[in-house]
């Protein structure tokens, strides 16, 4: 499929992000499904639901997903030519009939430990993503304004990884916009866009994977909140900075 690429510059500076992009087929989503499935009967839905980060590494379809070039050339129409591969993690959230589990606003990059704080997020829609099993929103515009304090949820149904959240007087909930997505499309969106998700109160499973990308001169300068070193991967253009060890990507490119 073919995305006019010039046209998501300017929307994403202006907005922090795109939606809606047709990059996978229906029929490649089915064939990622079905491996995600499979993982999914071998990893089991506990930790299925936040507990699959960075297996793009020993996953080749998620790698497949990832560095798949239509991804990076979106990517980099968005961030600019120098694109590394830092992470993936999905977001799964399981039917949820006390509707408790929820993505609290955030912004992605606080607790990555990055300077400048730099990141981007492909959201890849692995199952289809609506308001009713709980799809992302954003507030259009936030990642404008600098990095906001975050504090700590009181419940754990938060699913983040240290129940961080923004409070609720620094976020006019009035602009949110629901990010639908249907199975195979993606969202790119900028990591200081203040986002979040609500629970799912459907009974289909809301699965999607997400991959964070940093321009080279995003150095890591703190642990990440995972403890994490990270060990992003060059997928575009060059790196003139060097922070980070040369890592060899741990699948080929698909489609070369
Ligand atoms: O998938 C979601 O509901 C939230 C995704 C998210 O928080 C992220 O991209 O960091």
């Amino acid at each position: 499929m073919t995305i006019a690429l010039d046209a998501l510059t300017d929307a994403y500076h202006r907005d922090g992000f795109v939606t809606r992009l047709d990059l996978f087929t229906p029929e490649e989503m089915n064939g990622f499904r079905a491996s995600f499935d499979e993982l999914e009967a071998r990893e089991g839905p506990e930790k299925c639901a936040i507990g699959l980060q960075g297996r793009h590494i020993d996953e080749e379809f998620i790698w497949q997903m990832a560095a798949d070039p239509r991804v990076v050339d979106a990517v980099s129409a968005c961030m600019g030519d120098d694109v590394m591969l830092l992470s993936t993690h999905f977001f799964c959230k399981y039917p949820d009939p006390d509707n408790k589990k929820y993505v609290a606003w955030h912004q992605d990059i606080t607790y990555w430990g990055l300077e400048p704080p730099e990141a981007h997020t492909a959201w890849i829609a692995v199952d289809d993503a609506d308001v009713e099993n709980g799809c992302m929103e954003v507030i259009p515009g936030s990642h404008r304004d600098g990095i906001a304090t975050h504090g700590t949820s009181e419940t754990t149904d938060n699913l983040l990884s240290i129940h961080q959240e923004i409070s609720d007087d620094l976020v006019d909930t009035s602009k949110a916009v629901p990010i639908e997505l249907t199975a195979g499309q993606t969202s790119i969106h900028n990591g200081q866009l203040f986002q979040a998700s609500r629970p799912n109160r459907s009974d289909r499973r809301r699965c999607g994977l997400t991959v964070r990308f940093i321009p080279p001169q995003a150095r890591q300068v703190e642990e990440n909140s995972l403890g994490h070193q990270w060990r992003p991967v060059l997928m575009r253009g060059e790196d003139r900075h060097k922070h980070y060890p040369e890592t060899a990507i741990p699948f080929p490119i698909p489609g070369s």
